[in-house]
């Protein structure tokens, strides 16, 4: 399909746009993920938020990532969700009751689970920028990796023992929250098999802030999410007792894929700047858990469909859905003839070549799947980070024809400036919140 490119002047106003929004979301030390909907900050939004202010101003993207750090946990996880100021979003930290965790952070309020790691990614795509800009940047950044790679090597070594226990290869998510993809299809047999118990009662916040109700997860959803909220709680945040007595412990393919790349990305900073050298140093440790999530990605794909399956840890049943995070392996690379499959596949009828949709942009579940729905959340509509993650991933294989195709079509979605969470695909309509930080943030990254 070929589509209309943004005209220079259509750039021009995008861009200053994106910077706009994203000043507008900046509270000092941390950017809110969304005015509204989301007024705090999330994990992975901030990694995606980094990398766009990296466009415009190194300091302020570094500051991001640190704001994040300083919710870190004992355990190394980084939460998804600190808590700076009151507001009226729900489930907030009276209902995550974080005290109960020996290994919470002090001074900041936090939720206690995580998100996908992809904040090295970041990283190192902002340390890159600023090697491009020189002088004063490329010190500070190369001070900031210095200064913090413990940190993410902390982060990601969380992930890799205590989510991955048995060296499966596979990241275990304990709440669909912690695969950023709430309500996607890839949850539902495990959803449909919990029982929600006895809880405090709640009423939603989110509603208030979408047009129409039908763009959110349902009340079903909600209730299981709290549901296992409340069993986090009830196991004290220790995630060995969660995994002995909680509902849903799924290994999750893109979570897993994104610490494969994102190790290999800190091994290589790493290696460049001289830190986390010896055998038995952070290089060597990055490097091991690269290979071992690379390996589990890779076996967990199907080879009918070639995608990358889910894999429910409670039932041992693997799940094929059409969802995106099936091109995991394009995200950590390790078999090119798999890579090349993966791409004709992205870019063909089943997904963004699809004739229904508006832009050729990766949906976030198959058009020509049973389980798509236009305009329900993580059930089919595309949501312009994950098209920013696969362009992302084509060009580090070197896909670079591919990848600028994405990163076109992602732009061409984004002309009107809305900068929504997620996009109706069929009609190209807007969803969700506008003036989104990490949607803003892509775009700056995509014309920079
Ligand atoms: C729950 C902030 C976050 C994103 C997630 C997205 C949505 C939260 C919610 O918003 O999740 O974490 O309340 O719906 O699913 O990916 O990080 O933008």
């Amino acid at each position: 399909m070929t589509v209309a490119q943004p005209s220079a002047v259509e750039i021009g106003l995008m861009a200053g746009r994106a910077g706009y929004v994203l000043r507008a979301n900046d509270r000092g030390a941390f950017t809110v993920a969304s005015p509204t909907l989301y007024p705090h900050m999330w994990s992975w939004d901030a990694g995606f938020v980094a990398l766009g202010i990296a466009t415009v101003s190194v300091p302020r993207a570094l500051n991001e990532l640190r704001s994040l750090l300083s919710g870190q946990w004992a355990t190394g996880m980084i939460p998804h969700i600190l808590f700076h100021s009151p507001s009226d979003y729900f489930p907030g930290p009276e209902r995550w009751r974080t005290q109960v965790a020996a290994a919470r952070p002090a001074g900041v309020l936090t939720s206690g689970i995580c998100q996908p790691p992809i904040h090295v990614i970041a990283l190192s795509r902002i340390l890159h920028d600023a090697r491009r800009k020189g002088g004063a940047d490329q010190e500070l950044a190369e001070e900031f990796v210095r200064e913090t790679f413990d940190s993410w090597l902390a982060w990601h070594s969380y992930l890799a023992t205590a989510r991955d226990p048995y060296s499966y290869g596979l990241v275990e998510i304990h709440h669909g929250w912690e695969s950023g993809m709430d309500d996607s299809p890839r949850w539902d047999a495990a959803y449909a098999n919990v029982r929600v118990g006895d809880m405090p009662p709640f009423v939603r916040a989110d509603l208030a802030h979408v047009a129409d109700p039908s763009q959110r997860p349902t009340d079903a959803e909600y209730a299981t999410y709290l549901w296992l909220l409340e069993q986090k709680v009830h196991a004290r945040y220790d995630d060995a007792v969660y995994r002995a007595t909680g509902d849903f412990v799924m290994g999750d393919v893109l979570v897993s894929a994104l610490l494969a790349a994102a190790s290999d990305l800190l091994a290589d900073m790493g290696e460049e700047l001289g830190i986390g050298g010896g055998a038995s140093g952070g290089v060597e440790q990055s490097r091991a858990i690269a290979r071992r999530f690379r390996t589990g990605v890779l076996r967990s794909v199907n080879p009918e469909t070639g995608l990358a399956r889910d894999l429910d840890l409670r039932t041992g049943t693997w799940l094929d859905v059409e969802s995106a995070a099936g091109f995991a392996p394009l995200l950590c690379g390790g078999d090119d003839a798999l890579t090349r499959r993966q791409r004709d596949l992205l870019l063909g009828p089943r997904w963004c070549g699809h004739s229904r949709l508006r832009w050729p942009v990766v949906p976030s579940v198959s058009p020509a799947s049973p389980a798509f729905r236009e305009q329900t959340y993580w059930r089919g509509p595309q949501w312009p980070v994950l098209n920013w993650l696969m362009a992302w991933a084509l060009n580090r294989s070197g896909e670079q024809e591919a990848a600028n195709q994405l990163r076109l079509a992602g732009l061409s979605q984004l002309v009107d400036c809305d900068f929504a969470e997620y996009y109706q695909p069929v009609t190209g309509e807007t969803l969700g919140s506008r003036d989104q930080s990490w949607t803003a943030a892509i775009a700056l990254d995509f014309l920079a």
